[in-house]
């Protein structure tokens, strides 16, 4: 979600002078030139809307076969609340379906910010290998349209996203478990640990086209939090003096772009790329991992760091959607459960596909269990699961940062009405997440970063 004063800026509503040049929007170093942002719109694009939908969609047999062929009978409601795309529920009396269309800009912000279609290629091709990496994780394509950058795949129901979900105070059973071996399946088998090194050399090359999006993640998550970036938005002038503290740290601004050189270089497995809490679909008992269209290749801790910030952010917003005070204690404590049992599944089951799925280039079998040295490709996981909490850690700290300060906020702080209040919760979170980027290689394990967790939310200072 953009923060509405954000959302508002981009869209030029707050100036006389109109929208405000793409230029402006990408300045600061990062883009100049419109080069490859609207070159991917073919004449024949064209966004659908719930009128036209019937007549665009009524010929095509996958649809067809599910939602019946009689198109006087289909109902469509668009129901997009994320930042970039069109997402449209369409139902009949026999069943129902999500379809998803890229827009060619940032939804929120407009046609000043293009964006391109492509994305929805990419999306595509992430949920195809996480079907098969992460069975009954995702959601089943229908059908896929290029040209129209166009997705039609299952619909989740009653499921609702887990950010609204955890604001409302409600518990699901088998989340952290589900989300734990989620990660470490997805992750494990989209690395030169398990796949056939050619192949993962094709989806390397593959994803690395989802350049755009990737350049979203690089200044929006890494850089723009730590300095005057013209699309930041926080709470002011509540956060003044912490955001002071946070752009003078030195520690902290070099450790964040020790993590954005991790982002950008490490090219270890295929990520879902932006996987917080509202990619996340969840009722009681069931949960589902949506949109992965910021997919590439890059770090396995980017995508569980990113998990667990929002659950910690969730965590600090707590007292801000309290029906009295301190009603959510014991809420929270569930929270940080979930927290501590998605790494602790994270690991693992990450640990079992390491024995059992070693195939790839990656630590040979052939040099460790195959001449007697079990030993050894314990100690080889052991490092390579110290790397990974690390980046987890340093990657979850950053986020935290960059949904306060920067452009791209989330409901769990941004719904909290009393602004005083939201200051003290996104004061805890942000000074949570400088401790998780500079200190990350000190914690232990979990417990520690839980304890600390806690001791913020009580007010102690770090
Ligand atoms: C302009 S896109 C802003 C954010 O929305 C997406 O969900 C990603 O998190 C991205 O950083
Ligand atoms: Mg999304």
């Amino acid at each position: 979600m953009l923060c509405p004063v954000a959302a508002r800026k981009l869209r030029g509503n707050d100036s006389a002078t109109g929208p405000k040049p793409l230029w402006k929007i990408w300045e600061n170093g990062r883009r100049d030139t419109l080069e490859g942002l609207l070159t991917d719109r073919s004449d024949a694009y064209e966004p659908l809307s719930t009128d036209t939908i019937p007549a665009r969609l009524g010929g095509i047999r996958a649809i067809t076969d599910r939602l019946g062929k009689d198109v006087s009978k289909w109902s469509a409601d668009e129901v997009g609340d994320g930042n970039l795309n069109l997402v449209f529920i369409v139902k009949s009396p026999q069943s129902a379906l999500i379809v998803k269309q890229a827009l060619p800009y940032v939804r929120l912000v407009g046609d000043s910010w293009p964006l391109p279609l492509k994305r929805a290629y990419f999306e595509y091709h992430a949920l195809t290998r996480q079907a098969g990496r992460a069975p009954e994780m995702v959601p089943e394509i229908y059908h896929f349209d290029e040209e129209q950058a166009l997705i039609v795949m299952e619909f989740f129901s009653p499921h609702v996203i887990l950010r609204n979900f955890l604001i409302a105070g409600n518990r699901n059973e088998g989340m952290a478990e589900r989300m734990g071996l989620f990660t470490a399946r997805t992750l494990f088998r989209g690395s030169d640990l398990s796949m056939d090194t050619s192949k993962r050399k094709a989806d390397l090359a593959l994803f690395a086209g989802n350049a755009e999006l990737c350049d979203i993640t690089e200044n929006l998550v890494f850089s723009d939090p730590y300095f005057d970036a013209e699309m930041n938005e926080c709470n002011t002038p509540q956060l003044d003096a912490i955001v002071a503290r946070l752009r003078a740290d030195i520690d902290l601004k070099v450790e964040v772009q020790h993590l954005k050189a991790r982002f950008c270089n490490n090219a270890e497995t295929m990520l879902h790329g932006d996987l917080h809490t509202g990619s996340i679909m969840v009722t009681t008992h069931e949960t589902k991992a949506i949109d992965p269209e910021f997919v590439t290749y890059g770090p396995i801790g980017f995508d569980v760091g990113m998990m667990l910030s929002n659950f910690l952010m969730a965590y600090f917003s707590q007292p801000g959607h309290a029906e009295t005070a301190g009603s959510r204690g014991d809420y929270q404590g569930w929270i940080l459960g979930v927290v501590d049992e998605i790494w602790a599944t994270f690991a693992a089951e990450f640990s079992r596909l390491w024995r059992e799925e070693r195939t790839g280039i990656l630590y040979q079998k052939s040099l460790y269990e195959d001449q007697g040295h079990d030993l050894a490709s314990e100690q080889a996981l052991g490092h390579r699961l110290n790397d990974i909490w690390q980046d987890t850690l340093g990657f979850a700290g950053v986020e935290m940062h960059r949904r306060i300060l920067g452009l791209a906020h989330n409901a769990d702080f941004e719904t909290i009405e009393n602004e005083d209040l939201r200051a003290v919760c996104e004061t805890k979170a942000l000074e949570l997440g400088r401790q998780l980027v500079v200190n990350r290689r000190q914690f232990s394990g979990m417990e520690p970063v839980l304890d600390l967790t806690r001791l913020i939310e009580k007010g102690k200072s770090v």
